[in-house]
């Protein structure tokens, strides 16, 4: 991962997929790519995310405190999920701005990006829940098919996207997040979608990745977090990204001196000013991917 000092020279690869996963992304909505960060990286972010949660507890009304700029946007004991993060730590703008993830993301929506929330989850099993209740998922969308989506070039793209790291091993049990196949196009009632998942659950698909594995995928997808019923605890980190002339998710818009300070070969995805200038790009299915630059 690149740091500060070397983020102006920083190049991303296009294609970032290769056929088969540009396809696979397609046709699911969704693409794992397992081993995206080193072993040391996803360290330092379990370690910046872990000094997150223990600083907010420390306040002692974490639901209602700010912590170096970060909020916490759901507060269970067993549930903390994290909104503006990137201003935490450096190890996370690092991983925002990470060229890989970032072209991945660039793929997807079909040009360049800015970043649009940043934020994490550390979760573990709910201690009431019963582990043998139907299923039942918190199923949601940040955008729809026709509205939020479109297609170049025979190819899906979507204009909110996310790359959501994992940075603890997710087994079948450790409540990776799930998605339903397919639904990043189909045009019908979501709740409707949803119905038919729970009919048919071979719909619904569950990230299982060893730590330091990124899941792709735009925002039309409908998606939900996964169920933990191991004893083991679960860390993410969530980036989203939006074309450039689009606004940061409510209260997720950097503060003025963080772009300040932000690397200038940064600032443009950190803080959207290249605005209407959207530098469009789009690849055919074909194209071989361009190995990290
Ligand atoms: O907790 C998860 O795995 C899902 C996160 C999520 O729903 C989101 O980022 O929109």
């Amino acid at each position: 991962m690149q740091t500060s000092s070397t983020h102006g020279e920083q190049q991303r690869p296009f294609p970032a997929l290769t056929p088969a996963q540009r396809y696979h992304l397609d046709v699911y909505g969704y693409l794992v790519i397992e081993n995206t960060l080193t072993e040391n990286e996803v360290g330092r972010l379990r370690e910046a995310l872990q000094r997150l949660k223990r600083d907010f507890l420390a306040t002692g009304d974490p639901a209602n405190a700010l912590v170096r700029k970060a909020r916490v946007s759901t507060y269970k004991p067993h549930h903390m999920h994290f909104a503006h993060v990137m201003e935490s730590d450096p190890a996370i703008l690092d991983y925002l701005a990470h060229p890989r993830l970032v072209a991945m993301a660039e793929e997807l929506v079909g040009g360049s990006v800015r970043i649009e929330e940043s934020e994490a989850i550390i979760n573990s099993r709910d201690p009431h829940a019963n582990p043998n209740a139907p299923l039942a998922y918190g199923f949601h969308t940040g955008t729809r098919p026709q509205y939020g989506t479109y297609t170049e070039n025979g190819l899906y793209h979507c204009n909110f996207v996310k790359t959501l790291t994992n940075l603890t091993d997710l087994g079948p049990d450790d409540g990776g997040t799930v998605c339903i196949v397919g639904s990043h196009k189909i045009q019908c009632s979501e709740q409707e979608i949803i119905a038919c998942a729970y009919e048919d659950p071979s719909l619904i698909h569950q990230v299982i990745a060893p730590a330091g594995s990124t899941l792709l995928f735009g925002e039309a997808l409908i998606h939900a977090t996964g169920r933990i019923r191991s004893d083991r605890e679960r860390v993410i980190l969530i980036g989203g990204y939006t074309p450039p002339m689009f606004q940061a998710w409510n209260g997720q818009e950097p503060s003025a001196d963080f772009v300040a300070q932000t690397p200038e070969a940064l600032r443009p995805l950190v803080s959207g000013s290249d605005k209407w200038q959207w530098k469009r790009r789009f690849r055919t299915l074909g194209m071989r991917a361009q190995a990290d630059a």
